[in-house]
């Protein structure tokens, strides 16, 4: 079986297609992305999901039946350039479905976002069914496409799965434009002996997850038995919630010296929409989500695979 991916550059696509790799052979994989790949050795073709007759092209030669389609603009890059973020991530994602469609591709996953919640959605322990009315470009057009997964299920029977990602902290490849990457960049400084000017409020709380445990998640999802998915499109998976201030003061037990300056930027309204907690009930129930990373651990495990020696 051919998987491709799309966005396989990008933070959780390069990550994703080393564990395919891993679990399914390096053949099965195919990597696109509108910049190559660093240093890898999986087969990979330029495309960009906007050009729906290169993305064709590349299903059919390659005889793709399964598609994990990462390419996405976040949250501050949507808001920065609000066309492109439309672009990619819509009219990208009906690119997708309606060629995954045409081709006979077996099953499409699409990862969403807690992006899709805006400031009426509850705050904690938020189920997947309740208020969503993203006032943002990412939420807006994320939505769209789970809405356009859950419609090529029900009317072309094209197996779309999809699950709600929160912040994602891995130390690999770099994010990209998001509203949590403060995460990753303040472990980064803090693991290189550098403060951090973090640009959310101290105390605002967000629902995050280690990469392990998000890749996982997306191979979980899409192996899961049909017959046991009560949901298709917004599984949430997440876990555990932390504030700018409780991940500095956990960095602290490992670099006592580490200094955080708040100076919020346009990213804060971004966050105050998002709920504090997700509850992932289904996820577990239906197909075994267990995150194996708590907080703790999952800093450690960041600064272990970060942390610069000190020159003395
Ligand atoms: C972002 O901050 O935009 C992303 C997300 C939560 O989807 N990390």
């Amino acid at each position: 079986m051919k998987i491709l991916v799309t966005g396989a550059s990008g933070q959780v696509g390069s990550e994703l297609v080393t564990a395919l790799a891993r679990k399914y052979g390096r053949d099965s994989v195919l990597a696109c992305d509108i910049r190559r790949m660093p240093d890898s050795d999986i087969q990979f073709e330029e495309a960009d999901v906007r050009d729906r007759d290169g993305l064709g092209k590349i299903i059919r030669d390659n005889g793709v039946q399964k598609i994990f389609h990462l390419a996405a603009l976040l949250s501050a890059s949507g808001e920065k350039n609000p066309t492109l973020a439309f672009d990619v991530n819509l009219l990208g994602t009906w690119n997708v479905l309606t060629t995954a469609r045409d081709q006979g591709v077996k099953q499409v996953i699409i990862p969403s976002t807690i992006g899709v919640f805006g400031p009426d959605t509850p705050k904690k322990n938020v189920p997947p069914t309740t208020i969503v009315r993203p006032r943002t470009m990412y939420g807006i057009t994320k939505y769209a496409a789970e809405l356009l997964g859950d419609y090529f299920s029900s009317k072309f029977s094209l197996d779309c799965r999809g699950l709600r990602f929160p912040g994602l902290i891995s130390y690999l490849s770099p994010p990209g434009g998001g509203t949590t990457d403060y995460s990753i960049e303040m472990i980064v400084a803090a693991a290189h002996q550098e403060p951090y000017e973090c640009f959310l409020r101290e105390d605002t709380r967000l629902p995050m997850m280690y990469m392990q445990d998000a890749i996982s998640s997306l191979i979980d999802l899409s192996e899961a038995d049909s017959s046991r998915l009560t949901r298709r499109t917004d599984y949430h998976v997440s876990s555990f919630s932390f504030t700018p201030k409780e991940l500095e003061e956990e960095l602290h037990r490992h670099f006592p010296s580490f200094r955080v300056t708040y100076r919020p930027d346009f990213r804060q309204e971004i966050a105050d929409q998002w709920p504090e907690s997700l509850d992932y009930s289904a996820a577990s129930a239906d197909w075994g989500f267990k995150p194996r990373f708590d907080f703790r651990h999952m800093v450690s495990d960041m600064i272990s695979h970060l942390a610069r020696p000190k020159v003395i």
